[in-house]
């Protein structure tokens, strides 16, 4: 038998037990020792039930995520519940952690599922761009119905024990060891003669879907409205629809076709990369071994505006003290008032309940007395982006801070070395550049200053992930990964706009590409100001948005900017003062206009930031291209189907890109855009920036 699968016997009950460490992935020689188990258990006379179980942190998360792209390997996960579900023993899945994707359909497949208090099962396929492909969009329909059913498969959000146990999914919660439990549960069920239940065989919460088809469509539509352009979600609702239409192998063979077919589709492949690429991102490369970070049991925030107020629920949500600064009482009250009412809204919505919501108010102190920072594991500073009260800042947390305490700056751009050297701690200081808003934005650059040390960085990234966010190590620059190439779509942007397209078309293209908003009318919604401030300040200039900005136009705040907005309405509108506006810079400036097209749209905003990113790479500022996918895909919005920047690069392949910038520099006369030596190196070899690093899946 496979080491990775055991079996023994408890008296009359057979317990398979599942030992593929970290998660359970249902690797080829895990679905292997499990049917030779099965089989053992089957041909054993005196084995009357049989539980099967997993150990260490989690029962099966889910089918093997690497073997995904090579040939598939017999028996399948599939041979493994076709194994145990006609078996003429009861088999009961005894569950903890997160039995997930393959792992909750074996257990469905099972004729009882016992959970230990805690575990959290789910569907997650979709989020890497699948849908389940071993039975669950027809076996889980038919245990926990329709509605509930298409909410897990299309969200791939996990049910917490309790609300399984009232859906049907679980039959029991166990009371103290899992194992133990479940031995107890399968002896009643085998003395006391009970049914062998099959998910497969049933049809009652099916029914009222049948007969109620327009039913199916709403529901089914309320969870796919933000899936446009996506392929795995409109395969799931199908294969749901299978379990009302079809017989249920006929529709498990159409579900297994269709799995595989996304399998094989660039968005899923583009989806794993992403899954692998957020994991190798919150690895620190060159770290000694054995460096371990402090604990993070009390964080303190400087600053109670949106950024301060968002960081301080991130850690609130994770159950971790946090007490927020303000120099007045005026601001501090009104930045947890925000607070407040962000976490009302989300009770409103039904993402939390009121007492979740006291819970969390209650982890959330304030002071406006610096020295209430003194008990802080973190200290965040969130205040305006200004080098000199920043290094006051940080000078006073020197003061305050306890020893060995982490002191992190929340800093979009600014030289962290310089705010360091503002302390006697330089090795306690690192940048965590949160984005806004800060309680939803999963990314979390992790800014590595000169004299960072790898203990301040292990807390940070480890932070990080406990506050539920994917971290990528960056090094210091100006706007580090993110803000230093978004500057290139910036300049471009505005060219194209002197060049002959307007803000609509622009934006149109990139919605198109798969962005939630265009730049332009996200440019409106951030606030067009700030940035033309610090323009000024440096002496710099932006043609078209200054001219926007000097006509008092700074976005939705002041219901124009690139577009106009109509009272309580956040739709953009095209507006003929902007377009005049746009028409006679391009006039002023010598410059015949011509229409450009959504193609060359996406090339000329997207090809200079990967130039820029390939200058990243050169420069040790980001290790792994895949830092920057994540970088991407987590805080800019960049299509997770399509895998960010440098997997999209790869996509369209390094030559075209590069013929494309060498185009682009010519036209533009910007130096910036002539291909940077890795880019022209990797085109040059006919490879792509996957080939720097080791791929996983
Ligand atoms: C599926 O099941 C298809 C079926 O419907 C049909 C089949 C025919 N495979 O996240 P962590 C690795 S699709 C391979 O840091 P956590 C991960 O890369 C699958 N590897 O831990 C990392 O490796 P490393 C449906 C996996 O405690 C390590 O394990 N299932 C897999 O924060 C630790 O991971 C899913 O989509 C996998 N399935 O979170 C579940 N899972 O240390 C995906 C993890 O080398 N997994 N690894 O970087 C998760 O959501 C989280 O890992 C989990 C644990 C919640 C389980």
């Amino acid at each position: 038998m496979s080491g990775l699968v055991q079996f023994r016997r408890d008296g009359n009950i057979g317990v398979i037990v599942v030992d593929n460490p970290p998660v359970n992935a249902l690797k080829h020689e895990v679905r292997a020792g499990l049917v030779e188990a099965l089989g053992k258990a089957r041909e054993d006379a005196s084995i009357e039930a049989v539980v099967l179980t997993c150990a260490g942190r989690t029962f099966i998360a889910g089918a093997d995520i690497s073997e995904f792209g090579k040939p598939p390997r017999t028996p399948t996960t599939i041979d493994v519940i076709t194994t145990i579900e006609p078996m003429s023993k009861p088999v009961i899945a005894a569950m903890h952690g997160t039995p997930l994707g393959g792992g909750l359909e074996v257990a469905l497949g099972c004729h009882y599922r016992i959970a230990a208090p805690g575990t959290r099962l789910g569907l997650p396929e979709i989020k890497l761009g699948l849908m389940p492909g071993a039975g669950g969009t027809q076996r889980l329909p038919r245990v926990v119905g329709i509605e509930k059913a298409l909410a897990m498969i299309l969200t791939g959000d996990q049910m917490p024990a309790k609300d399984a146990r009232e859906a049907g999914l679980v039959d029991e919660i166990a009371d103290g060891d899992l194992t133990a439990s479940a031995v107890a549960f399968a002896k009643r069920v085998v003395a006391e003669k009970r049914p062998l239940p099959r998910a497969r065989d049933r049809d009652e919460k099916l029914a009222p879907f049948k007969s109620d088809r327009a039913k199916f469509d709403t529901v089914a539509a309320a969870y796919t409205k933000r899936a446009k352009g996506l392929h795995a979600p409109a395969a799931a609702v199908e294969a749901v629809r299978w379990a009302l239409d079809l017989p249920i192998d006929e529709a498990l063979k159409r579900e297994r076709e269709k799995f595989m077919e996304l399998v094989a589709d660039d968005q899923s492949k583009a989806q794993r990369h992403i899954f692998f690429a957020e994991r190798e991102a919150a690895k620190v490369q060159d770290l000694p071994a054995g460096v371990k970070g402090v604990e993070v049991k009390r964080a303190a925030v400087i600053g109670a505006g949106t950024m301060g107020g968002g960081i301080a629920m991130c850690f609130a949500n994770a159950g971790i003290p946090v007490t927020v600064i303000e120099a007045s009482a005026e601001a501090l009250r009104s930045g947890l008032d925000k607070v407040e009412k962000n976490y009302a809204a989300t009770v409103a919505r039904g993402g939390l309940s009121a007492v979740e919501k006291d819970q969390r108010l209650a982890l959330v102190a304030s002071s406006v007395d610096m020295a209430a920072i003194a008990d802080a594991d973190m200290i965040i500073e969130a205040v305006f982006e200004e080098m000199e009260l920043k290094r006051r800042i940080f000078a006073d947390l020197d003061r305050l801070a306890k020893p060995g305490a982490v002191l992190a700056t929340n800093t979009s751009y600014l030289d962290v070395n310089e705010i360091a050297r503002a302390t006697r701690r330089p090795e306690a200081v690192v940048g965590m550049h949160f984005f806004s808003p800060a309680n939803v934005m999963r990314l979390l650059e992790i800014v590595r200053g000169a004299a960072t040390s790898p203990a301040t960085l292990a807390t940070a990234v480890a932070v990080g992930r406990k506050i539920g966010k994917a971290p990528a190590v960056v090094g210091v620059c100006h706007g580090f990964v993110g803000n230093r190439m978004l500057r290139l779509r910036s300049v471009e942007g505005e060219r194209l706009l002197i060049e002959g397209a307007l803000p609509q078309d622009v934006d149109a293209a990139m919605t198109k590409f798969g962005f939630p908003m265009g730049p332009f009318a996200a440019g409106d919604l951030a606030g067009l100001d700030i940035s033309w401030r610090m323009r000024k300040a440096q002496g710099l200039r932006a043609e078209i948005v200054d001219q926007l900005c000097e006509l008092g136009r700074f976005g939705q705040k002041t219901s124009k900017g690139f577009y106009r907005y109509e009272a309580g309405s956040r739709s953009p509108h095209p507006d003929d003062e902007v377009e005049q506006l746009i028409v006679a810079t391009s006039q002023r400036l010598n410059v015949k206009r011509r229409t450009i097209d959504a193609d060359e749209i996406v090339e000329r905003l997207l090809f200079p930031m990967i130039n820029e990113a390939a200058r990243i790479l050169e420069e040790g500022i980001a290790a792994r291209p895949g830092d920057i996918d994540v970088i991407w895909v987590y805080g800019y919005g960049f299509p997770i189907w399509r895998g960010g920047p440098m997997f999209y690069a790869d996509a369209v392949g390094l030559g075209h890109v590069r013929d494309r910038l060498t185009d682009f520099a010519t036209r533009t006369g910007d130096a910036r855009h002539q291909p940077s030596p890795l880019l022209a190196r990797l085109a040059e070899e006919g490879k792509g920036f996957a080939s720097l690093t080791v791929a996983k899946g």
